[in-house]
């Protein structure tokens, strides 16, 4: 696509063409500060890196031909909305959670300036008409996680078309029913939105697609256990960002192939930093792209990241749903009972998320555990503690940080991961 058919897409969806040109200007220079500088980067990484440079052009467009063929487009927040159910539609769905500034003061006149910088961030690109997948979507679905998020769909719904999903606060068998209530009023607007009635053989069809993508990403987190590691922590958290907005299918196929790439490197011995580097596991928020600071501090101070216990991340691919039932009602079921499992601090109690991260440290190798709080999100600091006392009961070295999407604090974050880091080696 030339640039001119790239800013006459933009024009059509009513984007803010001056700041959205120095949004990607500064995310261009961001990207090839923090991954193109990488070495040793594997072949595989390329496919990454145009899906990024096209993040804004080539999927947009994608989509929006779907768009003009009937397709109807699903934004989201959250993987507690199932994509299954959406694909099963004959619908696209895209993630929206945003993590750079922007926008933010028009966002504080729709959320408190104490709403962590996820949320302020996605109000913000929708205030200032910055993102294009946003303005692409002809449903966005919120869910009732934290209090933060959802009050703040009840501002962003008088901005866009809004399904809101209840998601409960406990795992009893009575919380499962309310989840498999929501998923069928899920389903009712899914299709009352694309016309599609949702069939046991479109479920079945779309829930294999959506296993296929997270056993492929389940394939890649698995190969991380080697040491040296064979692929960064910058661009294994790429790919899973990449998955929230790819095509699914080309997403499953490129992420095989970039596993085939790191089981050919790791039976040479071979890894992106030598044997020995520290290696450390990031717990906590997701971070959605472009939301690379902290991966890129804790890389560029001596260690390497080998897994991400996040919803971008291991939270979001752990589990699979079961391909077995063969009616609809019994999908439902499997479904509800999938995403249950979710180990979202938005939970209490929540107890198994700290079995999850004994269990990542223990089988991905790691030296230690750093825990990201967003800065304004209670769920995760609450949560930072138990996970603090957790690590020192299993031995494990730990370090809590909490921080927000701005620069100021690069310096001091560094010479505290810096220090961690050191205690490590
Ligand atoms: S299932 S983690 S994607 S809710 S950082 S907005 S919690 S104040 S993102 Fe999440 Fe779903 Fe849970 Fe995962 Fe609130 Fe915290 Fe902000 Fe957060």
């Amino acid at each position: 696509m030339t640039d001119a058919a790239h800013a006459a897409m933009w024009e059509r969806l009513d984007l803010d063409i001056e700041a959205h040109d120095a949004l990607l200007a500064v995310l261009g220079k961001f990207y090839g500060d923090i991954y193109l500088s990488q070495q040793g980067r594997l072949k595989g990484a390329e496919y990454l890196d145009f899906v990024l440079s096209e993040v804004h052009g080539l999927r947009i467009k994608e989509i929006q031909d779907a768009k003009a063929a009937g397709k109807k487009v699903v934004g989201t927040f959250c993987v507690f909305v199932p994509e299954e159910l959406t694909l099963a539609a004959g619908a696209l769905q895209v993630g929206l959670c945003a993590g750079a500034k922007a926008g933010t003061e028009k966002a504080e006149t729709l959320v408190p300036r104490g709403t962590c910088d996820l949320i302020k961030s996605f109000v913000g690109f929708k205030l200032a008409r910055l993102c294009p997948y946003t303005e692409s979507c002809d449903l966005v679905v919120g869910e009732t996680t934290c209090d933060g998020k959802k009050k703040a769909y009840e501002a962003f719904g008088e901005h866009v078309n809004m399904h809101v999903m209840e998601v409960p606060q406990c795992k009893g068998p009575c919380d499962v029913d309310l989840f498999r209530a929501e998923l069928v009023r899920y389903k009712d607007a899914l299709e009352a939105l694309t016309g599609n009635t949702i069939t046991a053989a479109s479920l079945a069809a779309a829930t294999r697609r959506v296993n296929a993508k997270r056993q492929a990403l389940q394939r890649l987190a698995k190969l991380r256990a080697a040491d040296p590691a064979p692929i960064s922590g910058r661009d294994a958290l790429l790919v899973n960002q990449i998955s929230f907005y790819d095509d699914p299918d080309r997403f499953t196929a490129k992420v095989n192939e970039l596993c085939d790439e790191m089981e050919a490197r790791i039976a040479k011995g071979e890894g992106v930093a030598p044997k020995g580097t520290p290696r450390l596991l990031l717990a906590g928020c997701p971070m959605a792209v472009p939301n690379w600071k902290l991966p890129y501090l804790i890389e560029s101070s001596g260690a390497v990241i080998v897994g991400e216990e996040s919803c971008i991340g291991e939270r979001n691919t752990r589990d699979l749903t079961d391909e077995t039932p063969a009616d609809l009602e019994a999908m439902l079921d499997a479904l509800a009972a999938r995403y249950m499992k979710i180990d979202c601090a938005c939970f209490t109690p929540n107890d198994e998320r700290l079995a999850h991260i004994a269990a990542m440290a223990r089988e991905l190798k790691a030296d230690g555990v750093v825990h990201y709080g967003l800065l304004f999100c209670q769920p995760y600091a609450n949560e930072a503690m138990k996970v603090g006392k957790a690590m020192e009961a299993a031995g494990v070295p730990y370090l809590a940080i909490e921080t927000d999407y701005g620069m100021e604090d690069a310096g001091q974050l560094k010479t505290r991961v810096e220090a961690f880091v050191e205690t490590l080696s």
